[in-house]
């Protein structure tokens, strides 16, 4: 008897808001699966999902050292978008927001997704003309995007100040009208529920403690809930990558450092788009709740703790100052962070590695959110397979070896 019963759903029904059923299992872990997936993030759950229904490969666990989606997952600002400048980037980027416009009806479990704009702003003529280049380069792969005059800007955001005597004018931008939000904690949720609907066995409060290897392949990882064996391991541990790679036996080209972002008081609904500016640097939504999102750059420090630094926030309402002066007096309700994973050339690491059986998914800096299903889509098949996915293949870990980078800084939205 599945969980979605019509007996669960009548007792819901009579009990009101009373005996919700449980959206997966929790069930102890076994001592071998055939697949160990290391992080109950978007990126892991999406993994275990399409290993199970592209596969129909059931025997896995996914590893979970707190709870699902507690991580980056959890904590990110919820922008999706795929206009990237690298034919490589773009393609994976756009594979993920297609997954994403169905993903509600694929996973029966709303995402909330609201295609309300990514608007990308320039503050001078070089900016211009950089925005240009990338608007026709992103078209150029089929993914829309529009260059927007100042006018166009003042007719979808008319609070913004336009002013030419602030310090950066605002001389025109980009828009994808495709991008904009999606629900973080509901992605997380989707992804989880439907993998477990397809046996799959989330593990939660199961931190990986050490990896045993030998003769080239992962034998089994020591866990604070037991010793648990597979025949293929997948890493998907945002933040922690270089830790669990250590524990492995490689080293990873990745820094690590905190990402903060912050929500004001809720407001009527006022802004219906996405804005960002990487010149004042900072980027703003509304939330559902009113809340204005806001976030800007790295601290500019390796660290793996929760927080980032005062000034970082005070950068940040200063540029969003310089953008709206009529928010001068709106309340900072909450701030948080959260470390991200960032190699030199702000492009993931998706493939194999030196251990034979080990797969890894990581460095997806400050912009892996809108990455979710599409990345568990392509890293599903390396694991599979053995081999990667052709959209995968040229972010694999030996591009640093061999030169061949796929820069992605200006696209990042966020200064790393
Ligand atoms: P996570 O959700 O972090 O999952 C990894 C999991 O691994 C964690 O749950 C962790 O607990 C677990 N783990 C770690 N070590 C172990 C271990 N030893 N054993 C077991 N489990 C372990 N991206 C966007 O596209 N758009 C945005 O607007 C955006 N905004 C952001 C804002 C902030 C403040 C931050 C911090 C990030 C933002 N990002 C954004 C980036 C995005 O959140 C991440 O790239 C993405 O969520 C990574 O997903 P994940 O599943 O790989 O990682
Ligand atoms: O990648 O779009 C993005 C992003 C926005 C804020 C943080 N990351």
């Amino acid at each position: 008897m599945t969980r979605y019963s019509a007996l669960n759903l009548f007792q819901k029904s009579r009990d009101g808001h009373k005996g919700w059923p449980e959206a997966w299992r929790k069930p102890a872990p076994k001592s071998s699966y055939d697949i160990v997936i290391v992080g109950g993030g978007g990126h892991g759950l999406a993994t275990a999902y399409y290993l199970a229904k592209n596969y129909g490969i059931n025997n896995i666990a996914v590893l979970e050292k707190g709870w699902i989606g507690g991580g980056n997952t959890g904590r990110n600002t919820t922008i999706i978008r795929s206009n990237y400048l690298w034919n490589e980037s773009a393609h994976l980027y756009e594979l993920s927001l297609k997954l994403y416009e169905k993903l509600s009806q694929e996973l029966n479990f709303n995402i909330m997704l609201s295609q309300r704009g990514v608007i990308n702003l320039a503050h001078s003529q070089s900016e211009m003309h950089e925005v240009t280049r990338r608007v026709s380069a992103i078209r150029l792969n089929g993914i829309d995007s529009e260059v927007l005059t100042p006018d166009q800007i003042k007719s979808l955001i008319p609070i913004i100040n336009l002013s030419s005597k602030s310090r950066y004018p605002i001389l025109g931008g980009s828009i994808q009208r495709r991008g904009g939000v999606a629900r973080h904690d509901a992605v997380a949720w989707g992804f989880a529920r439907a993998a477990d609907n397809l046996g799959i066995d989330i593990i939660e409060n199961c931190e990986v403690l050490s990896v045993s290897t030998s003769n080239g392949i992962v034998r089994s990882l020591e866990t604070t809930r037991g010793c648990i064996g597979a025949k293929k391991f997948g890493f998907v541990v945002s933040g922690h990558s270089s830790v669990l790679a250590e524990k492995a036996g490689f080293r990873l080209p990745i820094c690590s450092q905190p990402l903060q972002a912050l929500v004001s008081e809720p407001l009527k609904p006022f802004f219906d788009v996405v804005l960002m500016s990487g010149t004042v640097h900072v980027y703003l939504s509304q939330s559902d709740k009113g809340e204005l999102v806001l976030g800007a750059g790295t601290d500019k420090y390796n660290s793996y703790s929760q927080r980032g630094s005062l000034s970082v926030i005070e950068e940040m309402m200063s540029a969003s100052l310089e953008l709206f002066p009529i928010l001068s007096r709106l309340k900072v309700m909450r701030m948080w962070g959260r470390i991200v994973d960032i190699c030199p050339d702000a492009s993931p690491i998706i493939g194999n590695t030196p251990l034979r059986n080990l797969y890894i998914n990581c460095g997806w800096g400050t912009g892996g959110f809108k990455a979710t299903p599409g990345s568990g889509y392509v890293f599903a098949h390396n694991i599979a397979t053995g081999e990667p996915h052709n959209l995968a293949a040229p972010f694999s870990l030996d591009r640093f070896a061999k030169g061949k980078l796929i820069d992605e800084h200006g696209a990042a939205a966020v200064a790393h």
